[in-house]
């Protein structure tokens, strides 16, 4: 049973999809305190867990820290961190009482799951303009999917967006593209897409295409496809400023960039220089901007990744001369050492700073508000802008599209990445814990730079990290400029690293038929063991496996120099280990185990009674034999 609550007059997120009666504040089922801010709290048990919050740092079990909701470009996804890329608003309380609670506000909020007070769970939303939602249900799952049947069906995107991808910063010129093809084939890799990072475009301008690096761009892309190669391009929120290029030019005119207070349009330095912002949650810009995705796709590109979107602001004019002031008041006095700090957190302060975030605005149906009391939707509402042009001119499940910033509601029209991890083995791990708590908001489409973004990939980091990645919808390799070039090519003997892909084309059938299915039934295709197990204390607390579909369990190798590992089976399961044409089979007792795992093995448990189908290897989706599977057992 879903109810919600209202108070004051919230600004449409397009968040939840079915409407509601809306109940009393008083009768809200949790301390309710609202002054300046709202202050929602529970008292925790201590056997309660708290699911949710989709990607951020940390267990699956969210209780213990801090979180914010504050879409951020943080680079650096370690334990300290409260907020990444998404407002993921949702949480489940999981004990002896359960529910679900969403709380529907595009600022900033404040999860305090049991942290400053271990018995305490207060979430504080700074603002009183707010819907929220209050989900009782018989179970974890059951409550998420109530969750999920009110926020609307999950984006599915094409069959092809399932096959193995390639990615990376750097990639520049023609040439670059077609080597990592054909170093794919020459090696028995699959390969089914090719990222296009900002490399290609002309002085980092949106729509646009370098024409030295791609003298003839048509051409190049259709022979990529005659390859079965799907091109997929990145764009960028910021439109560079620039008079005569016509993106800029259109939205100047038309006035679908954010103003500052004195209705001029507000402009800060990204990739492309000084950029303007569209405002994406002005009705019409969001339109106009949905239809520039058109003219690459004439072209024959098949999707996008939409990136910069939290916005990130590298620097505002303002912010600049501020610091400069800041750093010249240091220097006409003698510099102690706490100038010296002072000087340094001024210049490293000018990024994403709140000051800049507090002074543009949007045009919401002829409303001026303010961006930082909308900032968690900005993201969303780009890449819904593309999404749901994408939909209406070529229908469903046609283009790839997802997105690094991402509110709920944007689960409909596309999926997310999860941005700029390292190439380290707790991200591995990161990865792996992330899954459920977006998928329990709806995220179904995802995955994590494979091999890592930031820092210097190994070959057996990439191996272990790619059999994670076999069963992640999105499973993408990229890495950031300058770091070690991390194709599956990239480090000698390639067998490997043809046995863990191929696996992936293996089971794409099932992959896709499972994640078809859980759009359908607003179900997650992730869960943590606790969600099924409810009872079982010992899988309550499993943190470093998942339940996969009805049919699997996934535990995957995540540490260095491990040729195996442990792992609790829940119940009776057969253990499976995949590589290349190989099948491995034991069947297993309830209980604790350890399995040894070779580098090029994909270890899966399935359940008994349960079997899932297995493809022929194939070196891309097309040529992929949907009809001919056997069964794995
Ligand atoms: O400031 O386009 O998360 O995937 O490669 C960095 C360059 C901008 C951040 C994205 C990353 C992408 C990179 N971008």
């Amino acid at each position: 049973m879903v109810k919600k609550y209202r108070i004051g007059t919230p600004v449409n997120t397009e968040a939840v999809t079915e409407s509601f009666d809306i109940e009393k504040t008083d009768s809200f089922p949790l301390s309710l305190e609202i002054n300046e801010n709202v202050i929602l709290s529970f008292p925790l048990e201590n056997d309660d867990m708290i699911f949710g919050l989709g990607e951020n740092v940390r267990g699956i079990n969210k209780r213990g820290w801090t979180y914010e909701s504050w879409c951020s470009d943080e680079t650096n996804h370690t334990e300290d961190k409260r907020a990444l890329y998404g407002a993921h608003n949702f949480i489940v309380l999981s004990g002896k009482d359960k529910f679900g609670l969403f709380v529907d506000y595009p600022s900033k909020i404040e999860w305090d799951l049991g942290n400053t007070s271990p018995e305490m769970a207060a979430i504080k939303i700074f603002g009183k303009d707010l819907d929220l939602y209050f989900i009782d249900g018989e179970s974890e799952l059951d409550i998420v999917k109530q969750f999920r049947k009110i926020i609307g069906k999950s984006y599915i995107p094409p069959f092809w967006a399932f096959g193995y991808q390639q990615s990376c910063w750097g990639y520049a010129k023609q040439e670059d593209f077609v080597k990592v093809r054909e170093n794919h084939k020459k090696n028995n890799l699959p390969l089914d897409c090719i990222y296009m990072d900002i490399d290609y475009m002309d002085s980092f301008k949106d729509f646009t295409v370098n024409k030295k690096l791609f003298p003839d761009f048509e051409a190049f892309v259709r022979e990529m496809k005659e390859n079965n190669i799907h091109l997929i391009p990145i764009i960028d929120a910021g439109v560079k400023k620039e008079k005569g290029y016509s993106v800029h030019d259109e939205g100047h005119e038309n006035g679908y960039f954010c103003i500052d207070k004195d209705g001029r349009e507000f402009e800060c330095g990204v990739w492309p220089g000084i950029v303007g912002l569209p405002d994406f949650l002005n009705k019409d810009a969001r339109r106009w901007f949905g239809s520039k995705y058109k003219e690459l796709l004439d072209i024959g590109v098949d999707g996008f990744w939409n990136d910069m979107n939290e916005p990130a602001l590298f620097y505002s004019k303002k912010g600049l001369e501020k610091a400069f002031k800041k750093l010249d008041d240091i220097r006409s006095r003698e510099m102690d050492i706490w100038s010296f700090f002072g000087s340094k957190d001024a210049v490293l302060g000018i990024q994403n700073s709140m000051d800049d975030y507090k002074s543009f605005y949007h045009n919401i149906d002829g409303k001026k508000v303010c961006h930082k009391d909308v900032h968690n939707i900005y993201g969303a509402f780009m890449t819904k802008a593309a999404g749901e042009y994408f939909e209406e001119e070529y229908g469903r499940e046609k283009k790839l599209i997802f997105s690094r910033a991402s509110y709920i509601g944007a689960h409909r029209t596309s999926g997310i990445w999860f941005g700029d991890n390292f190439s380290w083995w707790s991200h591995i791990l990161l990865n792996l814990k992330m899954l459920p708590s977006v998928n329990m908001c709806g995220f179904l489409y995802c995955g994590a730079d494979i091999g890592g973004f930031n820092s210097h990939a190994t070959r057996d980091l990439l191996l272990r990290w790619l059999a994670l990645g076999v069963f992640t919808p999105l499973m993408r390799n990229h890495r950031a400029l300058g770091t070690r070039a991390q194709e599956a090519y990239q480090f000698g003997d390639t067998r490997d690293f043809s046995d863990v892909l191929s696996v992936r084309y293996r089971l794409i059938p099932y992959i896709y038929e499972t994640f078809r299915r859980c759009s359908d039934e607003n179900d997650m295709m992730f869960k943590p063991l606790a969600f099924e197990y409810p009872d079982d204390k010992i899988a309550r607390e499993v943190e470093d496996q998942l339940m996969l579909g009805n049919e699997c369990m996934i535990a995957p190798v995540y540490e260095q120099n491990k040729s195996g590992r442990n792992v609790y089976l829940p119940e009776d399961m057969t253990f499976v280990k995949l590589s290349g044409e190989n099948v491995y089979k034991e069947e297993m007792k309830k209980g604790l185990h350890y399995v040894e795992i070779a580098l090029n093995e994909v270890p899966l448990f399935i359940k008994r009674g349960k079997n899932i189908p297995l493809a022929k290897p194939a070196l891309n989706t097309a040529e992929l034999d949907v009809e001919k599977l056997e069964n794995l057992l």
